[in-house]
């Protein structure tokens, strides 16, 4: 193999633009022969993790089993991109000390929320200003943004294309061997 093992850490906002990054900067990944696993809402909150609600200590929860199964990737030299709001610096720091500082690579993934509340792709902002979903990130329920993430990305500001693009640059000489 011709990478380095790393869990490349996406967190930001319901909508910011997170999983569609990490699959194409997956595809982009794989293409430039490296071995990339993105984690996800749709293969582990759908999966294992799919006994575990949105109150905060299942939040926690939800983001140590992530970070316990993106150390177990990372032991077998596979970088992963995982893809969860994770939205408290305590529960990012609890994923950087599983995963082991050194191997985690903290990207804010950063569109203001009104631009996110704009997009609502699924519609689950209006549903939690018509109290339909309590205890929603940046509504009803904390976002903290990282104090020094490693990269920011402004998804309000670039092209999809522009984001992976920059993104794929910065992670280039972190993860070749
Ligand atoms: C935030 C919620 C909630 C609540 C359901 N708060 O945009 P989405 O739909 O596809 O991504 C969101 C996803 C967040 O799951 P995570 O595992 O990333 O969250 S955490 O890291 O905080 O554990 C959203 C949907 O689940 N969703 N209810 N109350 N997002």
């Amino acid at each position: 193999l011709k990478q380095k093992g790393k869990a490349l850490w996406l967190t930001g906002l319901s909508g910011s633009g997170k999983s569609t990054i990490a699959q194409h900067l997956e595809r982009r990944l794989y293409n430039e022969g490296f071995f990339p696993q993105v984690l996800d809402g749709d293969n582990i909150r759908s999966g294992i993790n799919s006994n575990l609600s949105f109150s905060d200590a299942d939040r926690k929860e939800n983001i140590r089993r992530i970070a316990e199964v993106a150390r177990l990737y990372l032991h077998s030299g596979i970088i992963t991109i995982n893809s969860f709001i994770s939205p408290t610096r305590e529960i990012r720091d609890m994923a950087r000390a599983v995963i082991g500082a050194e191997d985690f690579i903290e990207i804010y993934v950063n569109a203001p929320i009104e631009v996110c509340e704009e997009r609502d792709v699924k519609g689950l902002y209006q549903k939690a200003r018509a109290g339909e979903i309590k205890g929603f990130t940046g509504i009803d329920a904390p976002y903290e943004a990282p104090l020094s993430p490693a990269f920011e990305i402004r998804t309000d500001q670039l092209s999809l294309d522009e984001a992976v693009g920059q993104l794929y640059a910065f992670i280039h000489p972190i993860i070749k061997y």
